[in-house]
């Protein structure tokens, strides 16, 4: 049996580490991508690093995510971001022409290569066969600088799809159905390899939809094949030098398999807060409906839109429903433009968006009070969209224009003739003049800071011994949105560390941050999978900020774990699982012997208030405990760049 695509990228870029799976290896990055939100602190990360210029192949740093510019800081953090960019080595794409994955996908991405972001969608290449990862900003600051990634060697399913589509089910379908199957949780640790006919019949853009959301599984990431579909996007693209071919599936040994028939799919929506909250639309006809937003990273792609328009035409948005569009890429919006698309949608009374990420972490377009909004993004989080009480459904572009039109939940079934005769373009229209090149010699290029960009707080070494009070005790699946919610008066803070450490759980119990620094921090106690969703390392780097020593939780979501460890926070999980129903808020809770105890893995808590003791587990590798002990990875990091490493 031959190994398959996953397994052969990781072994042609593996630097240290045996590929066995649930162990580490150190991976060697071929491009880095960022964005605003995120990028700041992973730049001020590189900065502190030392070193004058990337060493990948290629770093973008797009502007995407903080766009609203209510004072003066996303633009600071705008202008930070593209002198830092020019003085380094990185290329820019200017806020206004588009999305972070969209934009990779159509102007970057090449098969076979590594691709790490600081963004948990980064897995969205993979649908150019890409294995493409999201991590925390201090890691891309690292891979920036040539240190390889450590992550954990994934196990690999196989996701065969046969049959087709019908024109009104799309990618998003399939991706939901994967959530209703397999839940928030169901991909942690693994890579989903897709294969079969099915899959050779989906377009590039329809696999980034499906690549994109496997990040709602907790999937290390996913990956098509490199085929005819590939070279025909890269093509239009004019990129088809970038093309080589790369097979998945048959004859190729996987973990476990699971099948999908796409003939057999219906449109499906995922009901509020949890993505993975699937039921068939046909569920909720006749449920009225508030707002409809189609755009992100997701679903805002040229078919999506095309879909959209086609939909609309000659029709009116209903009454009671506000009825929004953002575009994913200047690219696509000039074609509509152009092909007369855009007239389409703005005659059905629609509200077009800037084309940045927007609604989707709440920037603008809150819905009203206990409002439904229909949205074709990944994320539904409670309060996430600005609006805490209302209820955020996630369905395909499709579904969401028959909706609006309605004002009520609907199928695009009666729309399948116009959509059935979508072709993918021979060209699409290409202009990069707002992506900028990096200056040849750096070194005289100024880096302009504004007065909110903080510098780095200071990460102090572990103690051997940590005593604190349970600050906090937190349920199953709580998302970095809990953790530091993306909306725009807390973003406009991800440069400022102390400013944002005071909107810590925010939306869950808004003392935190305050008893946090009246007990001089302490531990966080979480269910299941804690720190699901974003990369954002803020939802560690404020949490250290306040004094937080460790997380102890039944379980972590991969990403969230490891921005934990990097910045000298413990990631701890309980052997038995009842001992989290034991420890109270207020508790005081004690951890000895630690440099003993976490090499040789026999960490044991200490209930000081109970008077009772659990035996702690932990999966961090022998260069995070070295990490955690040093204060952080960057710690480390800067430690080597000294010593010429
Ligand atoms: C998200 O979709 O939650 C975000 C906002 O894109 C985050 C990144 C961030 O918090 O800046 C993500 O997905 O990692
Ligand atoms: Fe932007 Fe939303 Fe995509 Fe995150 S999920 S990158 S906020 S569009």
């Amino acid at each position: 049996m031959a190994e398959n695509l996953t397994r052969r990228i990781i072994r042609s870029h593996l630097a240290a580490g045996d590929m066995t799976s649930g162990s580490e290896i150190a991976l060697r990055i071929d491009q880095t991508l960022t964005q605003d939100a995120t990028g700041t602190m992973a730049y001020l990360q590189f900065e502190s690093i030392g070193i004058p210029r990337v060493k990948t192949e290629l770093s973008v740093s797009y502007v995407d995510h903080n766009c609203l510019q209510v004072g003066f800081r996303n633009a600071d953090d705008h202008r930070f971001l593209q002198t830092v960019a020019d003085k380094y080595g990185i290329f820019y794409s200017k806020p206004g022409n588009g999305i972070c994955h969209q934009l990779h996908m159509e102007r970057f991405g090449v098969p076979g290569k590594t691709l790490l972001g600081s963004d948990s969608h980064t897995p969205h290449a993979g649908c150019l066969g890409m294995l493409a990862m999201g991590a925390g900003g201090l890691d891309i600051a690292l891979a920036m600088a040539g240190h390889p990634f450590h992550v954990k060697m994934p196990k690999v399913v196989n996701v065969r799809l046969i049959g087709k589509l019908k024109p009104y089910v799309a990618a998003k379908d399939v991706i939901l159905e994967l959530l209703r199957r397999f839940s928030v949780k169901g991909g942690v640790g693994k890579v989903f390899e897709y294969s079969g006919p099915g899959a050779a019949s989906l377009t590039v853009p329809q696999r980034a939809t499906i690549c994109n959301m496997g990040a709602e599984l907790g999937l290390t990431t996913s990956i098509f094949p490199a085929d005819e579909q590939t070279r025909r996007f890269l093509k239009a693209e004019g990129r088809e030098e970038s093309f080589r071919e790369l097979s998945t599936g048959e004859g190729m040994e996987y973990d476990e398999t699971v099948e999908v028939d796409l003939s057999s799919l219906e449109p499906l929506v995922a009901q509020p807060h949890m993505p993975d909250r699937v039921v068939p639309v046909t569920e909720l006809v006749g449920k009225k409906v508030n707002q409809v937003w189609v755009g992100s990273c997701t679903n805002a792609n040229y078919h999506d839109i095309v879909s959209v328009a086609k939909i609309l035409k000659g029709r009116h948005v209903h009454p009671d429903v506000s009825f929004s569009v953002s575009v994913a890429s200047r690219q696509v919006l000039h074609m509509l433009a152009e092909e007369g698309y855009l007239g389409d949608i703005i005659d059905a009374g629609t509200r077009i968006l800037e084309l940045t990420c927007g609604p989707c972490g709440g920037n603008g377009q809150a819905p009203c009070s206990g409002g439904v909004s229909v949205r074709t993004n990944n994320r539904n989080f409670q309060g996430r969209s600005g609006t805490k009480d209302a209820g955020v459904y996630l369905v395909s572009p499709e579904t969401a224009a028959a909706t609006a039109l309605a004002g009520t939940f609907v199928t695009a079934a009666e729309y399948a003739e116009q959509l059935s005769d979508y072709r993918e373009p021979e060209h699409y229209y290409v202009d990069d003049s707002m992506i900028y090149a990096p200056s040849a010699d750096g070194s005289k290029v100024e880096v302009l800071k504004g007065p909110n960009i903080k510098g780095l707080p200071d990460f102090t070494p572990l103690p051997d011994r940590i005593r604190g009070e349970a600050v906090i005790r937190v349920e199953d699946n709580i998302s970095t949105d809990h953790i530091i919610p993306a909306l725009p008066e807390i973003a406009m803070y991800r440069s400022n560390i102390p400013a944002i450490s005071q909107f810590v759980f925010h939306g869950v119990d808004p003392a935190f941050a305050g008893r946090c620094q009246e007990k001089q921090g302490g531990f966080i106690i979480a269910g299941k999978n804690y720190g699901q969703g974003s990369s954002r390392e803020h939802a560690a780097l404020a949490p250290r900020y306040l004094g937080i020593k460790a997380v102890i939780a039944i379980s972590f979501a991969r990403i969230h774990s490891q921005n934990l460890a990097n910045f000298g926070i413990l990631p701890l999980e309980f052997v038995d699982e009842t001992d989290y129903l034991r420890i109270a808020q207020g508790d005081v809770l004690e951890l000895s012997g630690l440099y003993q105890g976490l090499p040789e893995n026999t960490i044991v808590l200490k209930n000081c208030t109970k008077n009772e003791e659990y035996p702690l587990t932990h999966h961090l590798s022998d260069y995070q405990i070295r990490s955690i002990r040093a204060g952080s990875v960057l710690t480390l990091a800067a430690r080597a760049t000294e010593r010429g490493d």
